[in-house]
């Protein structure tokens, strides 16, 4: 008996009512996971509608119960880590280790989030007149959609559903069509932890579902992490709508490595950034920026360091890299092999699948003799390839880290504190790092990037909460008198 896996609106579990439906699949084995529900326009609709009716009673809840219930969401998220993190493993192949982090950043942030229950704070300040009050509230949005991928399938949900929910806004999410299965695990733990019906609800499909999600005139905010292909269309349809939107797109993060670097911690750093998750974070290390005098020592290393890497089935704890999430992505990893060919840069390292006998998995890859302007330097790959260019001096480095169409993470490894800083002043991405890898940025600081990789808005921390509320300001006259400034029109 395949296992249906179900949207889930109004709070019951529900088909599509056009019975369309897609697979899920282990991406290690290609075995089925389980079929899932095809939304069309309709069920997107029926989700709207169904938040758009939990939405009042939600944002009656004082702002610490809605807290609590985050509280309770971490609990039962920690009870069913183990599991949770299996089925991630299974469906979308990151290797367990990392599926686990994946599951304990949303129980990070569910604790952070829920603190916020006590604090969602507005400020006041000094008014003009005698006998008067102001302060700017922070006011939910109302209905959110949610539209999230699968290299991390809890984490950047996580980043946006808890703050939305703490802020009193109802949500409709809808999940890459790579994680049904997980996403609908996800679910479970908020029913479970007693969020009313209507307030969280999940529809499945692929692009055509999110697309007619964005365009339902009951969604206020659309939040959105992805490619920057179809960042920029939700960005276009919701602006042509008038809606806010908050975008994650893109990444072509580079880690600079100087001649005075601590030589073993930036080599551990460089294999984790590049290969971990098999590349396909946005936050992945993709160029290298290596100084010339330690180049070709350092770039040796690298290749003797990747060909060590387990590849396999990510529920071995053994297992180091796992596969690519679909046959498509090791399609596009692989044309970017012809790219690198005919723009003269040498394969010194992996270049082609990984021979095995299913699965989608392509052997760890070191591009070397590439020039700051090629694609291979500037296109985001998504897989476990790394560009190596050598700089002459820091300068150099953070030119080519600032030219890239993203700005997302950025990386120096050094032992001087004066280039140090002057990287942190100087380089222009959203989040950069001093003598650690691009990936790991922590739950309670903004994550999120300059130029092409968003819009400006930031994800996690505090910052979170700007995509989903309204600022209110308010004034209260005291006075019970009509105040000349008001006469004045001031
Ligand atoms: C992403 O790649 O989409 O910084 C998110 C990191 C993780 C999150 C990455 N904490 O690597």
């Amino acid at each position: 008996m395949i296992e249906l896996i179900c949207n889930y609106i109004g709070g019951q579990w529900q088909e599509s009512e056009s019975r369309a439906v897609f697979r899920s699949e282990n991406p290690a084995n290609e075995a089925l996971i389980g079929m899932a529900v095809d939304s069309s326009e309709q069920d997107v609709a029926a989700a709207v509608a169904a938040a758009q009716a939990a939405f009042a009673d939600w944002r009656a809840w004082p702002a610490p119960r809605r807290g609590e219930l985050l509280y309770e969401v971490a609990r039962i998220l920690e009870e069913r880590k183990e599991e949770l993190s299996r089925l991630m493993t299974r469906e979308m192949g990151k290797v367990i280790v990392e599926a686990r982090g994946d599951v304990q950043e949303a129980i990070d942030m569910a604790y952070f989030m829920g603190g916020e229950g006590r604090r969602l704070n507005g400020y006041t300040a000094p008014v003009e007149m005698p006998n008067k009050f102001g302060m700017a509230l922070r006011d939910p949005a109302g209905v959110v959609a949610l539209i999230t991928p699968w290299n991390f399938p809890c984490a950047v949900p996580s980043w946006k559903m808890l703050p939305a929910l703490v802020a009193g806004n109802a949500v409709v999410w809808k999940p890459a069509e790579d994680v049904p299965a997980f996403s609908a695990a996800f679910t479970q733990v908020f029913a479970d932890a007693g969020l009313p019906a209507g307030v969280l609800n999940l529809v499945l499909g692929g692009g055509e579902t999110g697309a007619a999600l964005v365009r339902q005139p009951g969604v206020r905010v659309i939040s959105f992490t992805g490619s920057t292909e179809t960042g920029l269309q939700v960005y276009q349809t919701a602006a042509a709508l008038g809606k806010k939107v908050s975008l994650e797109m893109g990444g072509k993060n580079a880690i600079i490595v100087l001649d005075d670097a601590d030589f073993n911690l930036a080599l551990e750093a460089v294999t984790w950034s590049a290969y971990g998750t098999s590349g396909q974070r946005c936050t992945a290390c993709s160029r290298l920026l290596v100084q010339n005098g330690i180049a070709p020592r350092f770039t040796a290393a690298l290749i003797e360091r990747a060909k060590t890497l387990q590849l396999g089935d990510g529920l071995h704890e053994d297992v180091q890299i796992g596969p690519l999430v679909n046959g498509k992505a090791l399609e596009k990893v692989g044309r970017y092999m012809e790219v690198a060919r005919e723009e003269g840069v040498t394969i010194a390292i992996g270049g082609q699948p990984a021979q095995r006998q299913a699965g989608h998995f392509f052997e760890p890859t070191v591009f070397t003799g590439v020039k700051r302007a090629m694609r291979v330097a500037q296109e985001e790959i998504f897989g476990p390839v790394l560009a190596v260019i050598e700089i002459e001096d820091l300068d150099e480095a953070i030119a080519i880290n600032n030219e890239s169409i993203y700005g997302l993470s950025s990386s120096v490894f050094t032992t001087d504190v004066n280039a140090a800083f002057r990287a942190i002043r100087d380089l222009t991405t959203g989040i950069v790092y001093i003598n650690h890898g691009t990936t790991g940025a922590e739950i309670q600081f903004p994550f999120g990037g300059t130029r092409g990789t968003g819009n400006g808005m930031r994800e996690a921390g505090l910052t979170a909460l700007d995509a989903f509320t309204e600022w209110k300001s308010v004034y209260v006259d005291y006075s019970g008198t009509l105040q000349r400034a008001q006469i004045d029109n001031r």
